[in-house]
């Protein structure tokens, strides 16, 4: 008899620790832990949305002939940590022996590899590219990008793909995409399920236990079970991919998911299988249902980004997370933590935050990411943010996108320039700017548009590192063609900017 250890973000009745297992004998380990509820201060809805899966899965394993030993939150019991929950698992049925699945975070890969157990730990086949295909991938490049990647990945799963060729001739359709948004109050929201007695309970736990959390619990409207996962997954396909591509980049007041598929929490703790989402969307445009621009945008984020950024990750090792190429030190602003700010896109991306535990790509990258990278914040301190707030957050996959596509904080591994702008990209892109206390057309002074001044600001103060970059050397002509007046009056204001977010005043 042996112990199979099923952690939270590996809810998947296929996993590969529950194959290799026999469920008349072997009994299958789940913990809801302190440690992992707590390792970070995770938004209360993230919490609660793991937990209660994590109790929907056990109950499933149960009625299909599991026998399951859950460990509850608040259970006087508990060790309060997963290796000690294993232990006292194993010291319960006496067994020494366990199975489970690669953890998919450093940190619990290390708690497991000195345990005096005999672990057999096997590959998470979730994925759809091993550490072996990545490393093979990558071992002889100078550079990592996405977009050689994705096509490989295309080619090997034979996705959108037509005589070998990528279907309609290209293989990305971003020329569509990228577009403004107009309000649209009939556009669909992702697919809500009312909260059944399991996860009232959890919540009503994750309330008592975590009071201080930055986050709100209510409207918790999350599928989790994959039954509802599912029905989120097609009610996306069916209202929202066919717009997805054209929308993508867009930013609208109060339009917290536009036509996102919201499908990311369901895709990291295993209710959705990744290539099944590709495979439904796919289906969805050979069907005639929705245009090519948006489905291979969609499949792009999920077949190339999301296998990528893991790739990275396993790639670079537990040193990845460390890294702060820019040596930025400064604190995370406290508007991140829900203080008061005037600028209206930070207000918007912050309170969708707390109030979802959820903000798009866009929102993710050039509002949040972008403010923090411009203000010299530790990347440290940004990448503990990412990962508490989203109910998506995951170190695998947030570390690679903060650390790397973010933050440039590694370099250069993810990014081949860093992602800043000034507030035109904000304007061109929302309608954020026409409710703002600041001018975005007011490059310098009070009343300017923060991001104005503190790009401006980025771009002099790291011009040793990106002056010679070309994809980079028309912002620095510009830059070099203001005079000196101007160049000082603009980082002049940035550094007022700069104190005000040092001091804690409002920004
Ligand atoms: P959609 O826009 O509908 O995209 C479809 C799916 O593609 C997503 O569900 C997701 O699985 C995948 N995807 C899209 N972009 C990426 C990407 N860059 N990397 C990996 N997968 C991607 N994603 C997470 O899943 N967890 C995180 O913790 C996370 N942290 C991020 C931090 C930063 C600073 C940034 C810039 C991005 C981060 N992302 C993260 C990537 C991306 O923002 C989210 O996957 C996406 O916003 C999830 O919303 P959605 O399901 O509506 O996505
Ligand atoms: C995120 C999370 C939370 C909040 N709680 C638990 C838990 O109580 N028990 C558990 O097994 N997993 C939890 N998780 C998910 C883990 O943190 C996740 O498995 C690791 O971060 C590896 O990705
Ligand atoms: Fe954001 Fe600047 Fe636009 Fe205000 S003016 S919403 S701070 S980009």
């Amino acid at each position: 008899m042996k112990l199979v250890l099923v952690l939270g973000d590996q809810l998947s009745e296929g996993l590969s620790a529950l194959m290799a297992a026999n469920r008349t004998e072997d009994i299958v380990v789940m913990a809801e832990v302190m440690s992992e509820a707590s390792y970070v201060p995770h938004h209360p809805k993230k919490i609660a949305f793991v937990l209660s899966a994590m109790r929907h899965f056990a109950e499933r394993l149960r009625e299909n002939g599991w026998n399951v030993s859950y460990t509850r939150l608040d259970d006087p019991e508990s060790t309060g940590c997963i290796v000690g929950e294993l232990l006292r698992r194993a010291d319960h049925f006496r067994t020494s022996k366990v199975v489970m699945t690669e953890p998919s975070e450093w940190r619990l890969i290390d708690e497991f590899s000195s345990l005096p157990l005999q672990v057999e730990c096997l590959e998470d086949d979730r994925f759809l590219c091993s550490h072996k295909e990545f490393e093979d991938w990558s071992k002889n490049r100078k550079s990592l990008r996405m977009e050689f990647f994705y096509r490989e990945m295309r080619r090997k799963y034979s996705i959108l793909m037509d005589d070998g060729q990528p279907t309609g001739g290209k293989w990305n359709f971003d020329h569509d995409n990228r577009k403004k948004a107009q309000p649209d109050l009939f556009r669909q929201i992702p697919h809500a399920i009312d909260p059944d007695l399991i996860t009232k309970g959890v919540l009503e736990l994750v309330e008592n236990h975590f009071p201080k959390n930055f986050g709100k619990i209510g409207g918790f409207n999350l599928a989790v079970d994959r039954s509802d996962a599912l029905s989120a997954m097609h009610h996306f396909m069916r209202y929202s991919l066919a717009d997805f591509g054209e929308t993508q980049d867009a930013m609208l007041i109060d339009d917290p998911f536009l036509n996102h598929s919201f499908l990311s929490p369901y895709l990291n703790v295993g209710l959705l299988n990744p290539l099944e989402v590709c495979r439904a969307a796919e289906t969805e445009y050979r069907n005639g249902n929705v245009p090519l621009n948006s489905v291979e945008g969609f499949i792009r984020q999920i077949l190339g980004w999301r296998e990528f950024v893991r790739g990275i990750y396993f790639k670079f090792g537990p040193e990845y997370i460390k890294q702060n190429a820019l040596q930025h030190t400064a604190q995370l602003p406290s508007m991140y933590w829900g203080a008061k700010t005037k600028m209206e896109c930070m207000d918007q991306a912050i309170g969708q935050t707390e109030s979802h535990a959820y903000a798009h790509h866009i929102q993710r990258l050039m509002i949040t990411g972008n403010f923090a990278l411009l203000a010299g914040v530790d990347p440290q301190f940004v990448h503990e943010w990412y990962l508490s707030v989203y109910v998506d957050a995951f170190e695998w996959v947030e570390a690679p996108n903060t650390i790397g596509m973010s933050q440039f904080a590694d370099g250069g591994v993810v990014a081949s320039k860093p992602y800043v702008s000034s507030g035109a990209y904000i304007n061109r892109m929302s309608n954020y700017c026409k409710t703002c206390s600041y001018s975005v057309s007011q490059k310098a002074g009070d009343g300017a548009c923060p991001f104005n001044v503190l790009y401006w600001n980025f771009l002099h103060q790291h011009r040793e590192m990106f002056s010679k970059n070309p994809r980079m050397a028309q912002m620095y002509r510009t830059w070099s063609n203001f005079s000196e007046e101007h160049q000082k009056h603009v980082l002049d204001s940035a550094d007022e900017v700069l104190q005000k977010l040092n001091l804690g005043e409002i920004v």
